[in-house]
């Protein structure tokens, strides 16, 4: 039986990872930090909160992280933990940091130390790119991050890259592009946009305030990534990868799906509020993932329309519960 050690395992991918591995027969550990309040509810709306190891732990402090990893022994480890909300890491820059950025040293070090055949998997993101260098970005494209959450990850991403060319670990870099679900965090945009769109329609909410409706994004599904992320440690040789789906939509047309697949038109409902908007914003991204897909055999299999159509109908069968 192999043994994984996920990070990140309360966050959105690290559920979908976590009952990819379960499903695929290996022992899964999840490295938790403390929290105050209940962090394990997507693991239980997966079915899978009592078959996981739970290890304590933060990635800011090396000492938990080191014993997570002699503990779980593990054949792989997925990095997912982070402080993944870009807006936040204006107001939280030093904790983005040390949790996105020196906290993946703190893993590296620890298999470097104790665990060197382990394979390990860096959850790097297209916020790298920021302000695009390319129209569309692949691994060859200049990153130029535009948030402390994109410089940290670039930090994550390049220190990765280092321990793989200077102690030869089996260290890959999966550079993903949004990618959203049922499971997704509330305050993300597509999120916001379905849970908003469910409350207006049951009459629970009047109207929906955002940002700036001009982003493009490349939306992708949580559960078709988090198969690529498995497949980069399956291969012989450590490296990184896009993975995207080549197609990019304003968040206006998201908003206008969403509306629609209940009967509302999002033009009498979306107010723009200046509080959304980011002291820099990263205006489009568009995802080149050819590499992955030849490499790999990975591709994208849920468009956007059925992601936001899924997100739609989980939303509103919770609001009724409510
Ligand atoms: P998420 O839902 O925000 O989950 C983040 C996870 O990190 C949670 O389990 C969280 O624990 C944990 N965490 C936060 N701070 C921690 C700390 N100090 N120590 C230990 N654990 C900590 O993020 P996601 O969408 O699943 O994304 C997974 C990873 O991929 C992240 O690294 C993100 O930056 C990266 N990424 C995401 C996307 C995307 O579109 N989703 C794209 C590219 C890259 P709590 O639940 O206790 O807060
Ligand atoms: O914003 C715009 C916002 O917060 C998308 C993370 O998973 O993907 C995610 O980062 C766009 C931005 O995701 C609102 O300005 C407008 O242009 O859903 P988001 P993100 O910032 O792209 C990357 C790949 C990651 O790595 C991150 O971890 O939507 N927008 N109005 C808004 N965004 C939010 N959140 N809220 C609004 O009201």
């Amino acid at each position: 039986m192999k043994s994984a050690l996920i990070t990140g395992i309360t966050g959105q991918d690290g559920a979908y990872l976590a009952k990819l591995l379960l499903d695929k027969g290996y022992k899964v550990h999840g490295l938790v930090a403390r929290r105050s309040s209940d962090s394990r509810w997507r693991l239980r709306e997966m079915g899978i909160e009592q078959d996981i190891v739970y290890l304590d732990g933060d990635m800011a402090d090396a000492c938990s992280v080191q014993r997570a990893v002699i503990k779980s022994a593990p054949d792989e480890v997925y990095n997912l933990a982070a402080q993944s909300f870009v807006a936040a890491s204006w107001d939280q820059p030093v904790t983005t940091g040390i949790v996105d950025g020196l906290g993946v040293t703190h893993l590296l070090e620890a298999i470097r130390q104790f665990s060197a055949q382990t394979r390990f998997y860096q959850a790097s993101t297209s916020e790298m790119f920021g302000l695009i260098q390319a129209e569309q970005q692949d691994e060859h494209t200049p990153f130029y991050p535009r948030s402390p959450y994109g410089v940290a990850k670039l930090y994550g991403h390049w220190i990765t890259v280092n321990y793989r060319e200077s102690y030869g670990l089996h260290a890959s870099s999966g550079i993903l592009f949004n990618h959203e679900s049922p499971l997704r965090g509330i305050e993300f945009v597509t999120r916001k946009v379905t849970d908003a769109a469910a409350r207006i329609k049951q009459g629970k909410q009047q109207e929906l305030r955002l940002g700036n409706i001009d982003a493009k994004r490349d939306w992708g599904f949580a559960g078709d990534y988090v198969e690529a992320m498995w497949l980069m440690l399956q291969q012989d040789t450590p490296d990184d990868y896009v993975v995207a789906t080549g197609i990019t939509t304003t968040v206006r047309e998201m908003c206008r799906i969403a509306f629609e697949h209940v009967g509302l038109d999002y033009r009498d409902f979306v107010k723009i509020d200046p509080a959304f908007f980011r002291p820099a914003e990263v205006e489009v991204l568009l995802g080149n993932s050819a590499k992955a897909q030849r490499v790999l055999g990975w591709k994208p299999r849920t468009d956007l329309d059925t992601l936001i159509r899924m997100m739609m109908d989980a939303d509103m069968k919770r609001v009724a519960k409510e």
